[in-house]
């Protein structure tokens, strides 16, 4: 039986970790503590849990400002707050930023899995009622040609700087399960999407660029096809593993919700128009086929059928209602957006990209 009281949250500024953190305290019956480990970079954003710490503060949630690369920190906060259990979300997690700059994954998706794992093995010395929960992403099994899917044996054949971070990291995850029999369970996931999404993926990109009137950039023939998740479907998941999962085992989770990047950028205009009362034409003409992304993986389709019949776990929130609670909850959270626009990623954009 896992003990599950004390949970180290590493990466909970960010935008899956956020979500993760809220779903738990509101929607789980959780009694427990969360600690979140972050190291607040240009993707990671305190403000998107004052409400958790307003709520939970001091007694059931804390926030620790620190690197997972740092050894001692890391080991600290084990022996600090008695952890029992690690939900390993931190992460450099974007594509084009692992083309431009792959150091900087190279350390904290690799050396930062690596030094967590190792503080775990010490700290919790052999014993089973612990567990490390490491997130992945489907984008380890590379491409996808017009058919197939990717299943948890499909092989590992990770194809751009931030998948072989990712693929790397999980195979250090299951050589500390087999060698030191350290209890251990990974997800691979699907594309995300929802509230509190950084804007340099997809969705909030292409929501930011049709509210400011600005071009919406479509990578190569925009015919690349991604499977969407809404946050709470992949949390969900993620929690039904850490309760669940089976010690050493890797569980898919997926939308089964297949889109073409053209097709959704299309469709978030004609969304964006009904709620503006313009003609989806207004939007639809601010596409802009752009340069494609080096090494463009063409094609993820996830297989989650065993996460379904072992844990009876399935996605709850259609691509519909998942689309239109995600640009309410941007257009709401002007403050937010500000805040992000004014920080680090501007300077990082213009400088990289210039002003699109
Ligand atoms: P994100 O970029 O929004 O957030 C990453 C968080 O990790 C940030 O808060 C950042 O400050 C923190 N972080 C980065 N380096 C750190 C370090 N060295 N020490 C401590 N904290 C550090 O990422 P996300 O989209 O929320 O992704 C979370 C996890 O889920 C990642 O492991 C990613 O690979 C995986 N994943 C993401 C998706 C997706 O669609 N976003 C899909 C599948 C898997
Ligand atoms: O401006 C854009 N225009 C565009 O056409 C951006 C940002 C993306 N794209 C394309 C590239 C991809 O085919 O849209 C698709 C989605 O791109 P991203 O949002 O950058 O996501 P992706 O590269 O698919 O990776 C995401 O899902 C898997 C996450 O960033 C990863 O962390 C996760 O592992």
């Amino acid at each position: 039986m896992r003990k599950l009281e004390n949970i180290l949250v590493t990466g909970g500024a960010g935008f899956i970790g956020s979500n993760f953190i809220r779903y738990v305290f509101k929607n789980t019956g959780f009694k427990g503590k969360i600690i979140n480990l972050d190291k607040l970079t240009y993707a990671g954003n305190a403000e998107s849990l004052s409400d958790i710490n307003s709520e939970f503060g001091d007694e059931r949630y804390s926030f620790v400002h620190g690197d997972i690369c740092d050894k001692d920190l890391v080991s600290r906060v084990f022996i600090d707050y008695n952890i029992d259990t690690v939900i390993h979300f931190a992460a450099e997690s974007h594509v084009d930023r692992s083309i431009h700059g792959p150091a900087e994954f190279m350390n904290t998706n690799i050396i930062g899995t690596f030094t967590l794992l190792d503080a775990a093995k010490n700290f919790w010395n052999g014993r089973s009622d612990v567990l490390f929960h490491h997130i992945s992403t489907d984008e380890v099994y590379g491409s996808l040609g017009d058919s197939g899917y990717f299943f948890e044996t499909t092989p590992y054949d990770p194809r751009s700087p931030y998948s072989a971070s990712k693929a790397s990291s999980d195979h250090i995850v299951m050589a500390y399960n087999h060698t030191y029999g350290l209890p251990v369970t990974i997800t691979n996931c699907s594309n995300n999407y929802g509230p509190y999404q950084f804007p340099e993926k997809l969705i909030p990109v292409i929501i930011f660029n049709i509210m400011d009137n600005k071009t919406l950039p479509v990578y190569g023939d925009g015919k690349n096809i991604r499977d969407w998740l809404f946050v709470d479907d992949h949390n969900s998941a993620v929690w039904a593993v850490v309760n669940n999962g089976r010690n050493g085992e890797t569980y898919n989770v997926g939308g089964e919700n297949e889109w073409e990047n053209i097709k959704l950028v299309t469709a978030l205009c004609e969304k964006m128009a009904l709620i503006k009362g313009k003609d989806k034409n207004n939007f639809e003409s601010l596409i802009n086929y752009v340069k494609d992304r080096p090494g463009h993986d063409r094609r993820y389709a996830i297989n989650c059928d065993k996460i379904k019949l072992e844990l009876g776990w399935k996605q709850t929130v259609s691509f519909d209602q998942g689309l239109d609670l995600t640009i309410d909850w941007y257009l709401k959270n002007t403050q937010w957006i500000s805040n992000i626009r004014s920080g680090e990623y501007k300077k990082w954009i213009e400088k990289n990209y210039g002003s699109r």
